[in-house]
């Protein structure tokens, strides 16, 4: 199962760790410390020494209730930052948008990955993740970002995820997206409750079936801290817990905050598989 990230080849049979890089001026967990070019590469830097094989840039925040971003504001937060990181580190330089502008201009700089928590629903994005030629990560999520917490409700929330990623696959391809450029992701905590997500972990192998390599985002989620009453920066023994799980259970990428910390759990669960 090998994918092609703008020239850089993953055999997504094994799992990956994604260590995440938010350049928002108020990012949840890690306080928007990163929000300049410099202060970011050196994040980035410290994250692939760490063994990270993607850096997940994202300028705009989609934690529940956050404001909207516009197209200009993104794209001066996210490319200079895929610039930099593309001309000094050797790491796929994935860039968390719904923004087709952000899509195209981060990729002319040499993104290798999009990853779309909107799942490619604004207007003209499938078009353009073709366009584009790189692999897409597609993210179930219910509802917008603003509102997606306010109630969420499934009758059967696996089937409903996979049969919302079915269609969003659907339409990628009918625009053109390669189907062995697709990645998917259950999207934990987009409007989901902790049921919900613990649902979806549970059975997260069955959404091998739908034939594409899985992303997890899990690291640091408020799920964990419902489980555990923990707040954000002590849910790293839960965040590896889930990890763990995610890998055993099938995930390709994990995407986290701790990145050295995950690539061991990632080490343990490979080594054990390759026994199995
Ligand atoms: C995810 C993401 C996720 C993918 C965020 C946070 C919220 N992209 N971007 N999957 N979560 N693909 O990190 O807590 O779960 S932002």
């Amino acid at each position: 199962m090998k994918m092609n990230f703008a020239g850089r080849v993953l055999d997504l049979s094994h799992c990956h760790v994604m260590g995440i890089l938010n350049v928002t001026p108020d990012s949840f967990s890690d306080g928007g410390r990163f929000n300049n070019a410099e202060a970011a590469l050196l994040r980035a830097r410290q994250m692939v020494s760490d063994g990270a094989a993607f850096i997940d840039v994202g300028g705009e925040s989609t934690r529940p209730g956050a404001a909207e971003v516009s197209t200009q504001e993104e794209l001066d937060r996210v490319c200079s930052v895929v610039e930099a990181i593309k001309r000094e580190l050797d790491v796929i330089v994935s860039v968390d948008t719904s923004n087709p502008v952000v899509m195209q201009e981060t990729v002319k700089v040499g993104a290798g990955l999009i990853n779309d928590v909107r799942a490619l629903q604004r207007e003209g994005a499938p078009e353009m993740a073709a366009k584009a030629g790189v692999p897409v990560c597609i993210m179930h999520i219910q509802g917008e970002p603003e509102n997606m917490q306010d109630s969420p409700r499934y009758r059967n929330v696996r089937r409903e995820v996979s049969s919302f990623l079915t269609e969003r696959v659907r339409v990628a391809e009918a625009a053109g997206v390669l189907p062995e450029h697709i990645i998917l992701d259950p999207g934990f905590g987009f409007g989901k409750t902790v049921e919900h997500n613990v649902q979806l972990l549970a059975n997260l192998e069955q959404m091998r079936v739908l034939g594409h390599p899985l992303l997890v985002g899990i690291s640091r989620k408020s799920m964990l801290g419902a489980i555990t009453g923990r707040e954000v920066h002590e849910r790293l023994p839960a965040s590896l817990a889930a990890a763990t799980i995610s890998a055993m259970k099938g995930a390709s990428i994990l995407r986290v905050h701790d990145v050295k910390e995950t690539v061991d759990a990632v080490k343990i669960v490979t080594a054990v598989k390759e026994a199995m």
